[in-house]
This record gives C-alpha cells, sequence and structure tokens, in this order.
C-alpha cells in the first residue's frame, strides 16, 4: 500500500501546483489559466489576426449552417442542445439563430465553469435572440456530464467546440470522450471543433503572437499562483517558449526559467528551486488529421457520420453518434 502523505490540501489547484512543481520534469495544468485575468486574455487571442481557429470556425458555421442544424433537428422532435464550455457563445449564436429561424423546437443549456460567464452570455441571449429558450449550468465538464446523464430523456446534441479537446493527451481525451458516449442515446449526436495539421510556422505563429498576448496568457498562470497561494513568482524572469511536432501534431507551451532562482509558494510551505533554462511544461494543443480523429472515435465507442471544414481545411466540425 502507498503511504500517505503529510500534506493535506484546501484545493484541487492547491494540490495540482504542488505536484506539478515537486515533479521532473516541472508542469502546471492549462486550466487554471482561466482566472479572470485568464478569461479576458484568452478573449484578447480569440481577436488575433494570427489565432485562425475561431474565424475557421466561424466560416464552418457560416457557410454550412443549414446543413448543421438540420442534422441536429432530425426527426423534428425537441431536443437539448448542450455546450460543453460556453464562453462568450459567439460562434454558437450562428446556430441558434439558424435554428430559431426554421421554428425548430430546442432549448439551449451552455455550461461553463464560470458563473460569470453565463451570466454574460444569458443577458446576451435574452437580448439578441429572446425566443431561445436557454437552461444554463455552472460546473466542470465532468460535473456538467453527470448532470447530463440524470436527464429526462430527451434527444441530446452536446456541443464541444474551438477544439478545447486539444489541451488533452489522446489517452485523457479518449477517457472523456468514452465518458460522453456512455452518456449517449443511440439518436444522440456530438459535434465537436477539432484544429487540423497544416504548415507549422502558421501553428507556431497562432501561439507565440509578436504581440505577446500568448505569453501573458501562458505567464498567469504564475499571476494567479502568486495571488491565490501567496507566491513570489517574477513573471519577467520567465520566457513563454512554443514548440510544435508535426509528426504528432501536438503544440506544447513551455515557461523556461530564465536563470537559477528560488520562488517561494507561502500557502504551500514550499521552495521551488529553478536551474538556469528549467522548464514548466503548461499546455498542450493538439492538432489532428481524419485518421486520428477516425482513431480516436473507434476507441471510444463513437463513428463520425459527416463532418464540415474551412475553404482553407485549417479547422474542422465533426459529427459524432453512438
Ligand atoms: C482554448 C484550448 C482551444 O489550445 O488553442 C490559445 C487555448 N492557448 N492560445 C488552444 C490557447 C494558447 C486554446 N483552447
Amino acid at each position: 500500500m502507498q503511504q500517505e502523505t503529510a500534506t493535506t490540501f484546501e484545493t484541487q489547484f492547491e494540490e495540482e501546483v504542488h505536484d506539478g512543481l515537486n515533479a521532473f520534469p516541472k508542469r502546471l495544468p492549462s486550466k487554471y489559466f482561466y482566472d479572470e485575468i485568464g478569461d479576458k486574455l484568452f478573449q484578447d487571442i480569440m481577436h488575433m489576426p494570427e489565432y485562425y481557429l475561431t474565424d475557421a470556425e466561424l466560416e464552418i458555421f457560416e457557410t454550412h449552417k443549414a446543413e448543421i442544424t438540420e442534422r441536429f433537428a432530425a426527426d423534428g422532435q425537441p431536443f437539448n442542445l448542450i455546450e460543453l464550455g460556453a464562453g462568450d457563445g459567439k460562434k454558437t449564436k450562428i446556430l441558434l439563430k439558424q435554428l430559431s429561424e426554421k421554428n425548430i423546437d430546442f432549448t439551449y443549456e451552455p455550461i461553463d465553469i464560470s458563473q460569470n460567464v453565463l451570466d454574460g452570455l444569458e443577458s446576451s441571449l435574452h437580448r439578441e435572440l429572446p425566443e431561445v429558450k436557454v437552461a444554463t449550468q455552472q460546473g466542470t465538464y465532468f460535473e456538467a456530464l453527470e448532470r447530463i446523464n440524470t436527464d429526462d430523456g430527451t434527444r441530446k446534441v452536446i456541443l464541444f467546440l474551438g477544439s478545447n479537446i486539444g489541451n488533452l493527451l489522446h489517452e485523457q481525451a479518449i477517457v472523456f470522450l468514452k465518458h460522453v458516449q456512455d452518456l449517449m442515446q443511440e439518436d444522440d449526436l456530438f459535434f465537436v471543433g477539432l484544429d487540423q495539421k497544416k504548415n507549422p510556422q502558421t501553428i507556431l505563429d497562432a501561439y507565440n503572437d509578436p504581440a505577446g498576448i500568448t505569453a501573458e496568457f501562458n505567464k498567469n498562470i504564475l499571476r494567479r499562483i502568486n495571488r491565490e497561494l501567496e507566491a513570489n513568482f517574477r513573471l519577467d524572469a520567465f520566457l513563454h517558449w512554443e514548440v510544435y511536432d508535426p509528426e504528432t501534431g501536438t503544440a506544447k507551451s513551455y515557461l523556461v526559467s530564465k536563470k537559477r532562482q528560488t520562488v517561494e509558494i507561502k500557502k504551500l510551505d514550499l521552495d521551488v528551486n529553478f536551474e538556469a533554462w528549467e522548464t514548466i511544461h503548461t499546455e498542450i494543443s493538439q492538432k489532428y488529421d481524419d485518421a486520428t480523429v477516425a482513431w480516436l472515435a473507434e476507441q471510444s465507442g463513437l463513428q463520425v457520420t459527416h463532418q464540415f471544414a474551412d475553404q482553407a481545411n485549417q479547422f474542422k466540425n465533426y459529427i459524432f453518434k453512438k
């Protein structure tokens, strides 16, 4: 039996920061980028010319909204349109508008970790599309998935946009997809946005912009540790570094210590030593191709039934069923 550690943690954040910075090589989970400042920085990223993902998915929705929503509506029975990690809903609104113009009966159920984000989304929807039925749910994907599990049997169309699944290694993505698969009924659909393999330079530019917004976003995790765990990371003593492996399709973000230094994290009672040029791995952003998507689906008990691409084939949205 493994021995219990003496340290107990108040939050999962404390535990993951502790474990990640004691590991070799060091790592921190990208989900902790998203506090109030991080949400704002990600909004800025989505508006950068180099971050092609958002515009490409928007183009797909504009071009294919008729076919996409027809497939969602299928048999004409009412359905729940559930979105995992809804954010500002900018892209989804294109589909919501199309569905409502076609008088299709559905309820939009956006799920997000941030109540703040959900409140903003709900009020903008009441203003822009007052006829759309909205039921927001606050929570993590997995809490949300549990709630989906206990619903009333109405047909489900689950949205997971923006290549959000790309933050997961294939192995973790399969666990996630299996969860979703397990909660799906025969006629339910799963609509997923996945960024595609492309010119490696385009990917590096998207994750290493000259204005340094992505660097700020990456370093925000240090800012957050400073604030929430009483630490003294100096943000200018770390470098944002991006690599992309065109063979595996994995983009990786690092924070690199520019010098030998020690950082104190008071709330964890921890001193973290960095050698000069030592790394913290903070994020992966996986890129896909059709063969990899088919393999992931097969591993998770899903099938790809349709796919939609932008003109330049930068990004694709796939419809999966059980
Ligand atoms: C929100 C996970 C899709 O990986 O492309 C943007 C986050 N990181 N720039 C991505 C992100 C750096 C983004 N996702």
